[in-house]
Formats: structure tokens, C-alpha cells, sequence
């Protein structure tokens, strides 16, 4: 009963599985050697061919390659095919100015819709339904990354692009979407929209919707799927890995299959850089197992989650993560407690009486820190009674405390009133830095 794109890949056995990884992960190596950035830091750990890697586990004695590194190689140095091979870059900008590239060549670029497919088939999508991509299209991948899985699945695929709502309704209404794909943040927007823009959820035929891009809790995706009334399957991705199509969630809904035979998993400990066992938090790190054009080796990607055990009963052998819980640079330390902004919103999204945004303030009260939630509460709760205001007020206080052992202080807001992101979200404000 559960579908899929790609049956014997799959469900390949463990066995065979590694035997593939092993297979690719020395292709990758070989492939890296290629590039200035790799041959010179490959050559430091003696390493001079594929073939001196000899097992899954001697990973482990290849260094770590970060953002920075993709960065201080830009634009050229991890290219590892002759340019004119090379048929598509995508590029993220981050905070620092440098951006970080990532090329395809044309190979490379048939395997990318291929895992997409194989993602959105796994929700128990099909030919005949009508995908709506709210994703933001450019040198951002969450646009064409599942684009084309879709148009491979044989999905109509609409290419709305991020923005718009108004626009988006009248898509949605006339072509009869069945899928969109945006971030959280985004398809929370959209339902605060729908009233204004006279849409009822009875005039959508709405069934799935895939999210991710950004963090977000499991109230979220309740959350949503209330809301709108559609299943809503998490997607994990980053752009050094392709992007979107790297980690989905089944029909299962119970963790993200990472799709090991294009990228060989490991988890660590952030502060040792050791493996955990399986099972434990730590950070994801990839190795690419079928990229030419930019092979990357164990690219540390500052997100936390862990793997679960077991196997799901979608019969699918590829591992599942959890839910990505953060990044290790997105830890807020708070007069000394850790928090996550994750955790956070999975406090109050819990309330009912929650609206669809939410933001946190940190800054410095003299020699302390102090945190400010601000968060909308739904139209049907908003009140002018300054008692209810008060109690609501408490309530997330207390919440907060009991769970996370923070104390912040809350605001409440009317809905509509906190800024709205088109692409990612920012919710974390922390000014304690520029006070
Ligand atoms: O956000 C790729 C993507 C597009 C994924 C559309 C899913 C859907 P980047 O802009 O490079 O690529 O950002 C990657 O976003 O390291 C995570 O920190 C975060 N992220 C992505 N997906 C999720 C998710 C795309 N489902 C960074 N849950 C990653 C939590 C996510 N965080």
C-alpha cells in the first residue's frame, strides 16, 4: 500500500547499501583529489587515491570540510570538472558577503530530480496530482529542487514562486493544487490571509503540503495541518547537498529517510567531533556519494538531530532523522541556561490560543540577559481586557519556565502585526553583541 519512486533502491538491503556507499564514497574521493582545495588538504592526511580508503569507517580519517572552506575556495577551487561540464550553480549568500557555489554538471543534475521524486513519491504523491511551489525560484534551491522532481513524477507542476498571496489563492482555486511546497512560515501567513482574501478552505483542494527550508517544531506542523487541513511532510536540505531532497518524510510521518545512497551519513559530537552511536544528538555531516562536479567530504552541517533506530514501516532501509532540533550556532545562552529557539516555539505552539507568528528578542539588562517572546494570539482571543491579556500572559510564563526553564518576558500581539518572511523566517533577534 505505501508507494514508491524507486522501489529497489529503495528498499535495498543494509548489505548492499553499504556496498554501494563504499563504492561512491571512493569515486567521491577520487573525484575531490581533483580540486586544488581537496588535493592539498587529502594529501596532508596521506591520502592520494580512493583506493586508501578502504572502508565506510575510514571516513573517519578524512578531515571535515565547513562553510568556510567552500567560501575561502570561491569561486573555483572544489570545482572538480572542467567548467564547460558544468550546467547549473546554485549559491547561497549567508551573512558574511562570500557566497558559497555549488556546480552541476549535467550527470549530476539527472540524479538531483531523481532523489526529489523519489521524496514526494514517498508522501504517496502521483502522476495525477498538481504541485504548486511557493519556494522562492534563483539561486536559492528549494525553487528548482523539487520543481523538477515533480515535473519527473509527472506532476503538473505550477512554478508560483514565493510571494503573493492573492495570486497564490487564484492558482491554488483554478488549477485545483493538490501539493504545495513552502516554508512553515510561509504557509502560516497564507491561512491568516484566506479571510481577508474571501477563501474558504472548502474552495481548495488542498491534500499535502511539503515544508521545510527553515526549523520547525511538530506544533507547527499540527499547526498546519489544521489549519489548511492537509498532511504536511517535513523536508530536509541544504544547498552544499543539492538542496531540498536530501532527507523526507514517508507516509509514516516518523522521521526523515536520508537518502544514503547519495549521501553518506555520519553523526557527531560537536565539541569531540567523534561519532555518537546511532540513537544519540549530534551534528549531521555529509559526504556526497554521486556528485562530480563538486564533491564535498564530510561537510559539517551545524544541524542538530539524531538518527533513529530501527527500521520504518514504509519499508524503506534508509536511515530516518528527527526533526532537525537547531543549529549548533543557533543555541541561545540565556543567564547561563541553553535554549534553543526550537524549543521555544514548541512551548507556545502548543497554547491554542497562539497565532501563527511568533519572535525572540534577546538583549542585555544591565549585566543579564533578557529575553522577550513576542507572539500573535489568534483574532477569535485578542481581547482589550487587560485581564485576559494578563492571565495569557502568565500562562506562557509559566509554561516556558516548567519546560525550559526560562523566564522571559511576553508580549502579545494582534494578528498580522509581526513581520512576514517570504523565503526562511527570522524569528531570533539577539542584540546582546551591538548593546
Ligand atoms: O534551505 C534547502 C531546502 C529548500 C530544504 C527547501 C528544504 C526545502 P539552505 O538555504 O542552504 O538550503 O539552508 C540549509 O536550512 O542546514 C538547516 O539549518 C535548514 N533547514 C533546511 N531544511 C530544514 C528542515 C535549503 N526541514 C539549512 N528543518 C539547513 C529544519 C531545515 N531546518
Amino acid at each position: 500500500m505505501y508507494t514508491y519512486w524507486d522501489k529497489s533502491a529503495e528498499t535495498i538491503p543494509e548489505e548492499e547499501l553499504k556496498r554501494r556507499q563504499l563504492a561512491g564514497f571512493q569515486a567521491a574521493v577520487d573525484q575531490a583529489l581533483k580540486t586544488p582545495f581537496y588535493r592539498e588538504r587529502l594529501r596532508k592526511a596521506g591520502i592520494t587515491s580512493g583506493a586508501d580508503v578502504g572502508s565506510l569507517t575510514s571516513v573517519q580519517d578524512i578531515p571535515f570540510t565547513s562553510k568556510d572552506d567552500l567560501r575561502d575556495a570561491y569561486p573555483y577551487g572544489m570545482l572538480a570538472v572542467p567548467l564547460e561540464e558544468v550546467v547549473r550553480l546554485h549559491a547561497s549568500s549567508g551573512t558574511t558577503g562570500t557566497p558559497t557555489v555549488i556546480y552541476q554538471s549535467a550527470e549530476d543534475i539527472g540524479v538531483w530530480p531523481d532523489l526529489a521524486a523519489r521524496s514526494i513519491a514517498a508522501t504517496g504523491a502521483a502522476k495525477k496530482d498538481v504541485f504548486q511551489n511557493m519556494m522562492t525560484y534563483g539561486l536559492f534551491t528549494g525553487g528548482l529542487g523539487l520543481h523538477y522532481g515533480a515535473e519527473r513524477l509527472g506532476c503538473l507542476v505550477i512554478p508560483a514562486g514565493s510571494g503573493n498571496t492573492k495570486r497564490q489563492f487564484k492558482l491554488m482555486k483554478d488549477f485545483r493544487t493538490t501539493m504545495v511546497h513552502a516554508t512553515p512560515s510561509y504557509l502560516l501567513h497564507l491561512h491568516s490571509k484566506m479571510n481577508e482574501e474571501g477563501v474558504r478552505i472548502e474552495d481548495l483542494s488542498l491534500k499535502k503540503a511539503f515544508v521545510g527550508a527553515e526549523p520547525h517544531s511538530e506544533n507547527i506542523r499540527k499547526k498546519i495541518e489544521n489549519l489548511l487541513r492537509v498532511d504536511v511532510y517535513n523536508s530536509y536540505g541544504l544547498s552544499e547537498m543539492n538542496g531540498p531532497g536530501v532527507a523526507f518524510e514517508c507516509e509514516c510521518k516518523d522521521g526523515m529517510h536520508v537518502w544514503e545512497d547519495a549521501f553518506l551519513l555520519e553523526v557527531i559530537d560537536p565539541d569531540t567531533l567523534k561519532a555518537v552511536p546511532d540513537g544519540e544528538e549530534g551534528e549531521l555531516v555529509f559526504t556526497t556519494l554521486r556528485r562530480k562536479a563538486t564533491p564535498l567530504l564530510r561537510y559539517r552541517t551545524r544541524d542538530l538531530s539524531r538518527i533513529y533506530p530501527g527500521p520504518c514501516s514504509c519499508g524503506r532501509t534508509h536511515r530516518r532523522i528527527e526533526r532537525i532540533k537547531g543549529r549548533t550556532d543557533d543555541m541561545l545562552i540565556i543567564n547561563g541556561v541553553n535554549v534553543f529557539p526550537s524549543q521555544i516555539e514548541e512551548v507556545i505552539m502548543k497554547m491554542p490560543e497562539i497565532g501563527n507568528n511568533y519572535q525572540i528578542l534577546v538583549e542585555k539588562a544591565g549585566a543579564l540577559d533578557r529575553i522577550t517572546v513576542k507572539t500573535e494570539v489568534g483574532p477569535a482571543i485578542f481581547s482589550d481586557d487587560a485581564r485576559d491579556m494578563n492571565h495569557l500572559r502568565e500562562r506562557i510564563k509559566d509554561n516556558l519556565k516548567a519546560s525550559i526553564s526560562i523566564s522571559p518576558a511576553v508580549e502579545l500581539h494582534e494578528p498580522g502585526v509581526l513581520p512576514v518572511y517570504e523565503g526562511k523566517a527570522k524569528r531570533v533577534f539577539d542584540v546582546r553583541a551591538g548593546e
